[in-house]
This record gives C-alpha cells, sequence and structure tokens, in this order.
C-alpha cells in the first residue's frame, strides 16, 4: 500500500500527522472554502500553507499534486477503498469531503442536485468573477488607464450577488 512519503509534495511540506487528511492552501477565498468544510465536518486535518511570497505553489513538489498550480489541494492517506487520494479544486474537494463524512450533500436526488447547482453557480460564477474584480479593482489591474474591464466585472459581481440575495431571501 502506498504511504504519503510516496508523493512529492510531502517532502517539501512534511506531514507530522500522516494519519490525518493533509491540507495545502492559505487564507484565501478560495483556500478557505475547504477549512471551512473541514472544520463543519469534523474531521482530522493537517493544514501546510503554501506561501505565494516564496511562489511555493510553482514549485516542483507542488505542481506534482496540482499541475494547475492552484491552492487548495489536500492528500487524503485514507481514500476510497483505503488508499491515498490526492485532489485540487476546491468544487471537487468540497464535493469529496461532503461524500467521504456523509454531511452537507443530501442523498435525496432532487436536493442533491440543488446542491451540486448551487457549488457550480459558485465555482463557474462567483469564484472567477470576484477574482477578476479583485485583479482590476484593487490589485494589479487598479491602475490600467482604461476602467471598463473593471466596470464590467463590477456589474457582472453586482448582478450574481443579486441571485444570491433572492436564493437567501426567507432562507438561514
Ligand atoms: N478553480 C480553482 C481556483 C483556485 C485559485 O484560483 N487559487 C488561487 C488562490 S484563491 C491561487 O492559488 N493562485 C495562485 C496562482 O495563480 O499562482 C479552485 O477552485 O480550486
Amino acid at each position: 500500500m502506498p504511504t504519503l512519503a510516496a508523493f512529492p509534495i510531502t517532502a517539501k511540506w512534511p506531514a507530522s500527522q500522516p494519519e490525518r487528511l493533509q491540507l495545502y492552501s492559505l487564507p484565501t477565498p478560495n483556500g478557505v472554502k475547504v477549512s471551512i468544510m473541514l472544520e463543519e465536518t469534523g474531521l482530522p486535518y493537517e493544514p501546510h500553507l503554501v506561501s505565494f511570497e516564496r511562489n511555493e505553489q510553482l514549485s516542483a513538489e507542488f505542481l506534482s499534486l496540482n499541475p494547475n498550480n492552484k491552492i487548495p489541494a489536500i492528500l487524503d492517506p485514507n481514500g476510497p477503498g483505503g488508499q491515498p487520494l490526492a485532489l485540487f479544486e476546491s468544487g471537487a474537494i468540497l464535493l469529496y469531503l461532503a461524500e467521504k463524512t456523509g454531511q452537507l450533500l443530501p442523498i435525496d436526488p432532487a436536493a442533491r442536485y440543488e446542491t451540486l447547482q448551487w457549488l457550480m453557480f459558485q465555482m463557474g460564477g462567483i469564484g472567477p468573477m470576484f477574482g477578476q474584480l479583485g485583479f482590476f479593482h484593487k490589485f494589479a489591474g487598479k491602475d490600467y488607464p482604461d476602467k471598463r474591464p473593471r466596470d464590467r466585472y463590477v456589474d457582472e459581481c453586482k448582478r450574481l450577488l443579486g441571485v444570491l440575495d433572492q436564493r437567501l431571501q426567507g432562507r438561514q
């Protein structure tokens, strides 16, 4: 049976508790989604900080787990069939953790697809659009003289927030 040591990422971020799920992340909007899920489910995990200041997401060890050089990523020593499972993409990780723990994803097919629909809405809409808004409003793009890209993402983000407000009306 492979152990965590067989995964090159553990050479850079050694597991001091190898029986626990290993989280490679940073508290960014995509990073905290998985941290919140882990806390909500109560699953024991060991967090590892991937520093953007040191460009660690571009290191060979990180790329061996996620060739897309983005956090979050996980390595579960006790994946399907008791084998280790490496996973990236926050939406896939949320889905995996929900199925692993039997929490936060209904079994009833209609309710399950309704939940998945909002997960996809977050992954395909909120995540990328707010990321672009951040770039054009707060980070390097804020100095661009042409404000049309920024305005486009401002409008789209307002529209998405409107969809969320409508969905949340009358719900906890
Ligand atoms: N679709 C990916 C997006 C992840 C993502 O954009 N992560 C950002 C931080 S929020 C990142 O790692 N950026 C580093 C880089 O682009 O080099 C997911 O949901 O996991």
